[in-house]
Protein backbone atom coordinates (compact mmCIF):
# COMPACT_ATOMS: atom_id res chain seq x y z
CA UNK A 1 0.00 0.00 0.00
CA UNK A 2 0.76 3.90 0.21
CA UNK A 3 2.18 4.48 3.15
CA UNK A 4 3.85 0.61 3.22
CA UNK A 5 7.02 0.95 5.86
CA UNK A 6 10.26 0.78 3.79
CA UNK A 7 12.20 -2.87 4.87
CA UNK A 8 14.80 -2.11 7.38
CA UNK A 9 18.28 -2.06 6.34
CA UNK A 10 19.73 -5.81 7.77
CA UNK A 11 16.89 -6.69 5.29
CA UNK A 12 17.57 -4.66 2.55
CA UNK A 13 18.19 -7.47 0.69
CA UNK A 14 14.43 -9.12 0.58
CA UNK A 15 11.55 -8.83 -1.70
CA UNK A 16 9.84 -5.50 -0.35
CA UNK A 17 7.14 -6.83 -2.56
CA UNK A 18 6.26 -10.04 -0.79
CA UNK A 19 6.54 -8.65 3.03
CA UNK A 20 4.30 -6.57 5.19
CA UNK A 21 7.05 -5.09 7.35
CA UNK A 22 5.18 -4.38 10.76
CA UNK A 23 8.25 -2.80 12.71
CA UNK A 24 11.70 -3.45 11.90
CA UNK A 25 11.91 -6.41 14.23
CA UNK A 26 8.85 -8.47 12.53
CA UNK A 27 8.02 -8.54 8.92
CA UNK A 28 5.27 -10.80 7.52
CA UNK A 29 5.12 -12.87 4.50
CA UNK A 30 2.13 -11.56 2.02
CA UNK A 31 -0.71 -14.47 2.01
CA UNK A 32 -0.53 -14.61 -1.88
CA UNK A 33 3.02 -15.65 -1.56
CA UNK A 34 2.69 -18.79 0.21
CA UNK A 35 0.90 -21.32 -2.03
CA UNK A 36 2.77 -21.42 -5.05
CA UNK A 37 6.05 -23.28 -4.14
CA UNK A 38 6.29 -25.51 -1.20
CA UNK A 39 10.00 -23.96 -0.57
CA UNK A 40 9.69 -20.24 1.00
CA UNK A 41 12.74 -18.53 -0.61
CA UNK A 42 14.62 -16.41 2.06
CA UNK A 43 13.58 -12.90 0.30
CA UNK A 44 10.23 -13.70 0.90
CA UNK A 45 10.31 -15.58 4.43
CA UNK A 46 9.08 -13.39 7.41
CA UNK A 47 11.56 -12.10 9.92
CA UNK A 48 10.91 -12.13 13.94
CA UNK A 49 13.57 -10.61 16.47
CA UNK A 50 12.82 -10.42 20.18
CA UNK A 51 15.73 -8.33 20.00
CA UNK A 52 18.35 -6.62 17.91
CA UNK A 53 20.14 -8.72 15.36
CA UNK A 54 24.10 -8.93 15.96
CA UNK A 55 26.35 -7.22 13.67
CA UNK A 56 27.36 -8.32 10.07
CA UNK A 57 30.85 -9.22 11.13
CA UNK A 58 29.57 -12.55 13.22
CA UNK A 59 29.06 -14.24 9.73
CA UNK A 60 32.26 -12.42 8.33
CA UNK A 61 34.11 -15.77 8.96
CA UNK A 62 31.22 -18.36 9.92
CA UNK A 63 33.26 -21.27 10.45
CA UNK A 64 35.39 -19.47 13.20
CA UNK A 65 31.84 -18.87 15.35
CA UNK A 66 32.51 -20.44 18.29
CA UNK A 67 29.47 -22.98 19.87
CA UNK A 68 29.62 -24.05 23.92
CA UNK A 69 28.52 -27.71 24.99
CA UNK A 70 27.90 -28.47 28.43
CA UNK A 71 25.90 -31.11 30.11
CA UNK A 72 27.62 -33.49 27.88
CA UNK A 73 30.66 -36.21 29.28
CA UNK A 74 33.24 -34.12 28.03
CA UNK A 75 32.28 -30.28 27.64
CA UNK A 76 33.98 -28.29 25.26
CA UNK A 77 33.74 -25.18 22.61
CA UNK A 78 33.58 -26.30 19.30
CA UNK A 79 34.11 -24.31 15.80
CA UNK A 80 31.40 -24.53 13.06
CA UNK A 81 34.30 -25.66 11.07
CA UNK A 82 34.33 -28.74 13.55
CA UNK A 83 30.68 -29.17 13.80
CA UNK A 84 31.04 -29.75 9.99
CA UNK A 85 33.45 -32.84 10.37
CA UNK A 86 31.11 -34.06 12.85
CA UNK A 87 27.98 -35.18 10.54
CA UNK A 88 25.19 -33.84 8.16
CA UNK A 89 21.62 -34.22 8.15
CA UNK A 90 18.89 -32.13 6.12
CA UNK A 91 14.92 -31.69 7.35
CA UNK A 92 12.80 -29.69 6.17
CA UNK A 93 10.47 -27.49 8.70
CA UNK A 94 7.95 -24.90 8.75
CA UNK A 95 9.38 -22.49 10.60
CA UNK A 96 6.27 -20.47 12.23
CA UNK A 97 6.12 -17.81 14.61
CA UNK A 98 4.22 -18.65 17.87
CA UNK A 99 1.93 -15.54 17.40
CA UNK A 100 1.19 -16.46 13.56
CA UNK A 101 -2.78 -16.04 13.66
CA UNK A 102 -2.85 -13.91 16.56
CA UNK A 103 -4.64 -10.99 14.85
CA UNK A 104 -7.69 -13.65 14.71
CA UNK A 105 -7.88 -13.49 18.65
CA UNK A 106 -7.68 -9.83 18.71
CA UNK A 107 -10.52 -9.26 16.77
CA UNK A 108 -13.07 -11.33 19.19
CA UNK A 109 -11.51 -9.45 22.18
CA UNK A 110 -14.53 -7.77 24.06
CA UNK A 111 -14.79 -4.75 26.37
CA UNK A 112 -11.20 -4.36 28.03
CA UNK A 113 -9.68 -7.10 27.30
CA UNK A 114 -6.33 -6.91 25.73
CA UNK A 115 -3.84 -8.99 23.92
CA UNK A 116 -0.30 -7.30 22.77
CA UNK A 117 1.90 -8.62 20.18
CA UNK A 118 1.87 -7.77 16.41
CA UNK A 119 -1.28 -8.81 14.81
CA UNK A 120 0.04 -11.73 12.30
CA UNK A 121 -2.59 -13.54 10.46
CA UNK A 122 -1.11 -16.17 8.35
CA UNK A 123 1.98 -14.92 7.13
CA UNK A 124 4.70 -15.35 10.60
CA UNK A 125 5.37 -19.09 8.79
CA UNK A 126 7.51 -20.28 5.53
CA UNK A 127 8.62 -24.05 4.92
CA UNK A 128 12.56 -24.19 4.38
CA UNK A 129 15.06 -26.68 4.10
CA UNK A 130 17.96 -26.90 6.68
CA UNK A 131 21.09 -28.56 6.73
CA UNK A 132 23.55 -28.89 9.27
CA UNK A 133 25.26 -31.31 12.21
CA UNK A 134 22.37 -33.58 14.39
CA UNK A 135 22.61 -32.26 17.43
CA UNK A 136 22.89 -36.47 18.58
CA UNK A 137 26.12 -36.84 16.66
CA UNK A 138 27.74 -33.51 18.60
CA UNK A 139 26.66 -35.12 21.84
CA UNK A 140 28.04 -38.68 21.30
CA UNK A 141 31.70 -37.24 20.15
CA UNK A 142 31.54 -35.50 23.43
CA UNK A 143 31.27 -38.59 24.77
CA UNK A 144 27.40 -38.93 25.34
CA UNK A 145 24.89 -36.70 27.40
CA UNK A 146 25.30 -36.20 31.34
CA UNK A 147 23.17 -38.23 33.59
CA UNK A 148 19.47 -36.62 34.54
CA UNK A 149 19.40 -34.29 32.26
CA UNK A 150 16.18 -33.14 30.60
CA UNK A 151 15.99 -30.29 28.91
CA UNK A 152 17.92 -28.99 25.77
CA UNK A 153 18.68 -25.22 25.95
CA UNK A 154 20.13 -23.23 23.24
CA UNK A 155 21.23 -19.68 23.72
CA UNK A 156 21.13 -16.88 20.78
CA UNK A 157 24.57 -15.00 20.27
CA UNK A 158 23.11 -11.88 20.40
CA UNK A 159 24.82 -9.24 22.96
CA UNK A 160 23.17 -8.13 25.97
CA UNK A 161 24.01 -4.24 26.65
CA UNK A 162 25.67 -3.48 29.44
CA UNK A 163 23.93 -2.94 32.69
CA UNK A 164 21.11 -4.58 31.73
CA UNK A 165 19.60 -8.40 33.64
CA UNK A 166 21.10 -10.60 30.79
CA UNK A 167 18.18 -13.10 32.27
CA UNK A 168 15.24 -10.69 30.81
CA UNK A 169 17.10 -10.16 27.27
CA UNK A 170 18.26 -13.46 26.50
CA UNK A 171 17.18 -15.65 23.82
CA UNK A 172 17.38 -18.94 25.18
CA UNK A 173 14.80 -21.37 25.14
CA UNK A 174 15.00 -25.03 26.39
CA UNK A 175 13.35 -27.95 24.95
CA UNK A 176 12.05 -31.36 26.10
CA UNK A 177 15.08 -33.98 25.69
CA UNK A 178 13.10 -36.50 23.84
CA UNK A 179 13.98 -34.06 21.19
CA UNK A 180 17.55 -34.83 20.85
CA UNK A 181 17.14 -37.57 17.83
CA UNK A 182 15.62 -34.39 15.76
CA UNK A 183 17.32 -31.14 16.60
CA UNK A 184 19.76 -30.02 13.87
CA UNK A 185 22.38 -27.00 14.44
CA UNK A 186 22.22 -26.01 10.71
CA UNK A 187 24.56 -23.64 8.73
CA UNK A 188 22.60 -23.83 5.66
CA UNK A 189 19.31 -22.51 4.83
CA UNK A 190 17.44 -23.81 1.12
CA UNK A 191 21.01 -24.55 -0.14
CA UNK A 192 22.86 -21.87 1.23
CA UNK A 193 24.65 -20.56 4.16
CA UNK A 194 22.45 -19.01 6.94
CA UNK A 195 22.04 -15.46 6.39
CA UNK A 196 22.16 -13.36 9.26
CA UNK A 197 18.89 -12.75 9.40
CA UNK A 198 17.71 -16.27 9.92
CA UNK A 199 20.39 -16.98 12.03
CA UNK A 200 23.51 -17.51 10.63
CA UNK A 201 26.60 -18.77 11.52
CA UNK A 202 24.27 -21.08 13.02
CA UNK A 203 21.21 -22.03 14.23
CA UNK A 204 18.91 -24.74 16.57
CA UNK A 205 15.97 -26.02 14.71
CA UNK A 206 13.97 -28.07 16.81
CA UNK A 207 11.37 -29.72 14.40
CA UNK A 208 7.73 -29.35 14.71
CA UNK A 209 8.20 -26.70 17.39
CA UNK A 210 7.13 -22.98 17.18
CA UNK A 211 9.78 -20.67 15.68
CA UNK A 212 11.12 -19.04 19.04
CA UNK A 213 12.48 -22.30 20.12
CA UNK A 214 14.43 -22.55 17.00
CA UNK A 215 17.60 -20.27 18.38
CA UNK A 216 19.46 -18.19 15.97
CA UNK A 217 23.24 -17.35 15.99
CA UNK A 218 23.73 -20.13 18.91
CA UNK A 219 26.53 -19.64 21.06
CA UNK A 220 25.61 -22.47 23.72
CA UNK A 221 24.32 -25.76 23.79
CA UNK A 222 23.16 -27.54 27.02
CA UNK A 223 21.75 -30.22 28.30
CA UNK A 224 20.17 -29.51 31.59
CA UNK A 225 18.07 -31.23 34.16
CA UNK A 226 16.15 -28.01 34.68
CA UNK A 227 14.65 -25.20 31.97
CA UNK A 228 16.52 -22.09 31.55
CA UNK A 229 15.21 -19.17 33.98
CA UNK A 230 15.71 -16.81 31.23
CA UNK A 231 12.25 -14.58 30.99
CA UNK A 232 11.65 -15.48 27.24
CA UNK A 233 11.42 -19.02 28.87
CA UNK A 234 9.90 -18.64 32.39
CA UNK A 235 6.84 -16.14 31.90
CA UNK A 236 6.99 -15.59 28.01
CA UNK A 237 5.47 -18.24 25.60
CA UNK A 238 3.61 -19.54 27.56
CA UNK A 239 -0.01 -21.13 27.76
CA UNK A 240 -2.18 -18.20 29.98
CA UNK A 241 -5.40 -16.61 30.02
CA UNK A 242 -6.35 -13.09 28.77
CA UNK A 243 -5.03 -10.53 31.54
CA UNK A 244 -3.04 -13.03 33.26
CA UNK A 245 0.78 -13.34 33.50
CA UNK A 246 2.74 -16.60 31.88
CA UNK A 247 4.60 -18.77 34.53
CA UNK A 248 6.41 -22.08 34.82
CA UNK A 249 3.49 -23.98 35.45
CA UNK A 250 1.56 -23.16 32.62
CA UNK A 251 2.84 -24.93 29.19
CA UNK A 252 5.46 -23.69 27.36
CA UNK A 253 4.78 -22.81 23.55
CA UNK A 254 6.65 -25.63 21.95
CA UNK A 255 5.06 -28.26 19.70
CA UNK A 256 2.96 -26.82 16.46
CA UNK A 257 -0.54 -28.22 16.33
CA UNK A 258 -1.94 -29.22 12.83
CA UNK A 259 -2.78 -26.39 10.68
CA UNK A 260 -3.26 -25.30 7.11
CA UNK A 261 -5.32 -22.11 5.11
CA UNK A 262 -6.28 -20.91 1.87
CA UNK A 263 -3.31 -18.91 -0.05
CA UNK A 264 -5.51 -18.36 -3.47
CA UNK A 265 -8.11 -17.11 -4.43
CA UNK A 266 -7.92 -14.38 -2.87
CA UNK A 267 -9.59 -11.43 -4.71
CA UNK A 268 -13.22 -11.32 -6.58
CA UNK A 269 -13.27 -12.54 -10.00
CA UNK A 270 -15.48 -13.72 -12.96
CA UNK A 271 -17.49 -16.80 -13.02
CA UNK A 272 -15.49 -19.99 -14.05
CA UNK A 273 -13.23 -22.64 -13.17
CA UNK A 274 -10.80 -21.83 -10.00
CA UNK A 275 -8.06 -23.81 -8.15
CA UNK A 276 -8.34 -23.25 -4.56
CA UNK A 277 -4.71 -23.63 -3.09
CA UNK A 278 -3.01 -23.72 0.24
CA UNK A 279 -0.86 -25.18 2.49
CA UNK A 280 -1.47 -27.33 5.47
CA UNK A 281 0.91 -29.45 7.78
CA UNK A 282 0.85 -31.56 10.97
CA UNK A 283 3.55 -29.44 13.13
CA UNK A 284 5.33 -32.68 15.69
CA UNK A 285 3.27 -35.09 12.99
CA UNK A 286 2.99 -35.32 9.17
CA UNK A 287 -0.48 -33.92 7.75
CA UNK A 288 -2.40 -36.49 6.58
CA UNK A 289 -5.40 -34.90 4.81
CA UNK A 290 -7.18 -31.53 4.11
CA UNK A 291 -10.52 -30.53 2.83
CA UNK A 292 -12.05 -26.84 1.88
CA UNK A 293 -15.40 -25.58 2.43
CA UNK A 294 -16.73 -22.74 -0.29
CA UNK A 295 -19.41 -21.77 1.68
CA UNK A 296 -17.95 -20.93 5.56
CA UNK A 297 -17.36 -24.27 6.81
CA UNK A 298 -21.59 -25.78 5.85
CA UNK A 299 -20.13 -28.65 3.34
CA UNK A 300 -16.38 -29.70 2.94
CA UNK A 301 -14.62 -31.20 -0.20
CA UNK A 302 -11.19 -32.72 0.34
CA UNK A 303 -8.71 -31.20 -1.38
CA UNK A 304 -5.28 -33.33 -3.05
CA UNK A 305 -2.07 -32.76 -2.05
CA UNK A 306 0.27 -31.79 -4.89
CA UNK A 307 4.36 -31.63 -5.16
CA UNK A 308 6.73 -33.55 -3.43
CA UNK A 309 6.41 -34.82 0.21
CA UNK A 310 9.08 -33.22 2.28
CA UNK A 311 8.64 -35.13 5.16
CA UNK A 312 7.08 -35.80 8.63
CA UNK A 313 8.12 -31.79 9.61
CA UNK A 314 7.18 -29.92 6.31
CA UNK A 315 4.22 -28.33 4.77
CA UNK A 316 2.28 -29.66 1.56
CA UNK A 317 0.53 -27.75 -1.10
CA UNK A 318 -2.87 -28.44 -1.90
CA UNK A 319 -5.32 -28.39 -4.55
CA UNK A 320 -8.91 -28.04 -5.26
CA UNK A 321 -10.45 -27.25 -8.22
CA UNK A 322 -14.03 -25.63 -8.25
CA UNK A 323 -16.50 -23.89 -10.45
CA UNK A 324 -18.03 -20.83 -8.99
CA UNK A 325 -21.33 -19.37 -10.56
CA UNK A 326 -21.66 -15.68 -9.66
CA UNK A 327 -22.38 -14.96 -5.97
CA UNK A 328 -20.53 -14.72 -2.02
CA UNK A 329 -17.81 -17.46 -0.89
CA UNK A 330 -16.39 -18.17 2.42
CA UNK A 331 -13.46 -19.88 1.83
CA UNK A 332 -11.97 -22.21 4.03
CA UNK A 333 -9.48 -24.90 5.11
CA UNK A 334 -9.38 -28.37 7.60
CA UNK A 335 -6.02 -29.92 7.91
CA UNK A 336 -6.10 -33.11 10.13
CA UNK A 337 -2.95 -34.70 10.94
CA UNK A 338 -1.64 -38.68 11.04
CA UNK A 339 -2.51 -38.85 14.73
CA UNK A 340 -6.38 -37.72 13.44
CA UNK A 341 -5.91 -34.45 15.25
CA UNK A 342 -8.01 -31.66 13.27
CA UNK A 343 -8.17 -28.15 13.26
CA UNK A 344 -10.45 -27.11 15.25
CA UNK A 345 -13.44 -24.28 13.93
CA UNK A 346 -11.53 -21.46 16.46
CA UNK A 347 -8.48 -21.72 18.85
CA UNK A 348 -9.04 -21.16 22.44
CA UNK A 349 -8.33 -17.58 23.65
CA UNK A 350 -5.04 -17.29 25.40
CA UNK A 351 -3.23 -14.34 26.93
CA UNK A 352 -0.18 -14.28 24.69
CA UNK A 353 -1.99 -14.74 21.02
CA UNK A 354 -0.16 -17.93 20.65
CA UNK A 355 -0.42 -20.90 18.71
CA UNK A 356 -3.43 -20.07 17.05
CA UNK A 357 -4.82 -23.07 14.52
CA UNK A 358 -8.99 -22.55 14.04
CA UNK A 359 -10.12 -22.85 10.48
CA UNK A 360 -12.33 -19.76 10.77
CA UNK A 361 -9.73 -17.37 11.47
CA UNK A 362 -7.87 -16.85 7.98
CA UNK A 363 -11.05 -17.48 5.98
CA UNK A 364 -11.58 -16.34 2.88
CA UNK A 365 -14.59 -13.94 1.70
CA UNK A 366 -14.55 -13.27 -2.12
CA UNK A 367 -17.24 -12.36 -4.19
CA UNK A 368 -18.07 -13.85 -8.33
CA UNK A 369 -19.82 -11.52 -10.57
N1 LIG B 1 16.76 -16.51 18.06
C1 LIG B 1 17.48 -15.46 18.50
N2 LIG B 1 18.81 -15.63 18.82
N3 LIG B 1 16.93 -14.22 18.66
C2 LIG B 1 15.57 -14.03 18.41
O1 LIG B 1 15.13 -12.88 18.58
N4 LIG B 1 13.46 -15.00 17.72
C3 LIG B 1 12.71 -16.25 17.73
C4 LIG B 1 13.42 -17.34 16.91
N5 LIG B 1 14.80 -17.45 17.29
C5 LIG B 1 14.80 -15.12 17.97
C6 LIG B 1 15.46 -16.37 17.78
C7 LIG B 1 11.33 -16.13 17.22
S1 LIG B 1 10.14 -15.61 18.31
C8 LIG B 1 10.98 -16.56 15.98
S2 LIG B 1 9.34 -16.64 15.50
C9 LIG B 1 11.98 -17.10 15.02
O2 LIG B 1 13.33 -17.00 15.55
C10 LIG B 1 11.92 -16.26 13.74
O3 LIG B 1 12.81 -16.74 12.82
P1 LIG B 1 13.06 -15.95 11.44
O4 LIG B 1 14.25 -16.60 10.84
O5 LIG B 1 11.83 -16.15 10.58
O6 LIG B 1 13.23 -14.48 11.73
MO1 LIG B 1 8.19 -16.17 17.32
O7 LIG B 1 7.72 -17.70 18.12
Amino acid sequence: GQDAKPLPEYVKWKDADALIVHSDKTLETKRGELGSSIITPEEKLYIRNNVNTPPESIVADRDAWRVEFAGVKEPRTLTVGELKTIGLSTVATVLQCSGNGRKYYQDKLTGDQKISGTPWTVGAAGCVIWSGVPLKAVVDALGGAADAVQFITGTGGEEIPAGLDPKDLVVERSVPIGNLDNILLAWEMNGKPISLAHGGPIRMIVPGYSGVNNVKYVKRVALAEAETDAKIQRSSYRLHGVGEKGSPEQPSIWEQPVKSWVTAPLEDSKAGSVQITGVAFGGMNAVASVEVSTDGGQTWQKAEFVGPDLGRFAWRLFVLPVDLAPGTYTLVSRATDSEGNVQPEDTEMNGGGYSHNGWRGPAVEITIA
